[in-house]
């Protein structure tokens, strides 16, 4: 299998990051987002969409993150991505809802916090800002109650769920996410950070 992938990005961190805990055998093919590799035709022969990362086994080719990590761990029995038909709908609720509220709570204060003054973009836009921290706090609320009295987001398990729900909190200190009074998912976003995977997927300086 090959994982096409951009090291700094959360999306690829997720995908990557199973891989290597499950001891996956993928090779890794660079698409340089900052070069705009994604644009060339080639790349989007394999994902139409332009983005990473995209998964390639034999002839069947797979993008969209979750997909991925769900299509990996799939490959070999293992606790991330259970068997149990309940705590697989569990996992995917997680999954689900990193994709439609998680997201759109951290990313926003990624990219205006951090992104935007990394690459010279401008000020942060303050309405943005305060909007995302709104969510945020209304979203982190959830996952911090949730967290109060489990080490792991289903089950007390590491599963695919906290992979995903990790993965927006890559960049929380230079995007500056008001994490002050959330000490449960600080705790567990910890516990991840143990993980060799975690670490290995880190972005790099
Ligand atoms: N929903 C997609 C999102 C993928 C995505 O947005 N990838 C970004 C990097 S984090 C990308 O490749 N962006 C390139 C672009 O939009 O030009 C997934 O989960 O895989």
């Amino acid at each position: 299998m090959k994982l096409y992938y951009f090291p700094p990005s959360p999306n690829t961190r997720k995908a990557h990051a199973v891989a290597i805990h499950l001891q996956l055998p993928v090779d890794l093919q660079l698409v340089d987002l900052q070069k705009g590799e994604q644009h060339a035709p080639a790349f989007h022969k394999l994902n139409p969409t332009g983005r990473t990362p995209v998964l390639e086994d034999g002839d069947f080719i797979l993008w969209e993150s979750t997909a991925i990590m769900q299509y990996l761990a799939s490959q070999i029995p293992n606790t991330l991505w259970s068997e149990d038909v309940k705590t697989r709908a569990d996992i995917m609720r997680w999954q689900s809802w990193q994709l439609a509220h998680w997201h759109h709570a951290c990313q926003p204060l990624q990219f205006e916090n951090f992104v935007k003054p990394l690459l010279q973009l401008g000020e942060p836009d303050l309405q943005v800002v305060q909007r995302a921290t709104e969510l945020f706090h209304k979203e982190a609320t959830v996952l911090n109650e949730h967290l109060a009295e489990r080490k792991f987001l289903v089950n007390d398990t590491l599963t695919l769920a906290d992979f995903s729900v990790a993965s927006e909190l890559t960049y929380a200190i230079p995007g500056r996410f008001p994490l002050e009074n959330y000490a449960h998912i600080r705790a567990w976003y910890a516990r991840m950070e143990q993980l060799h995977a975690w670490e290995k997927t880190a972005p790099r300086g």
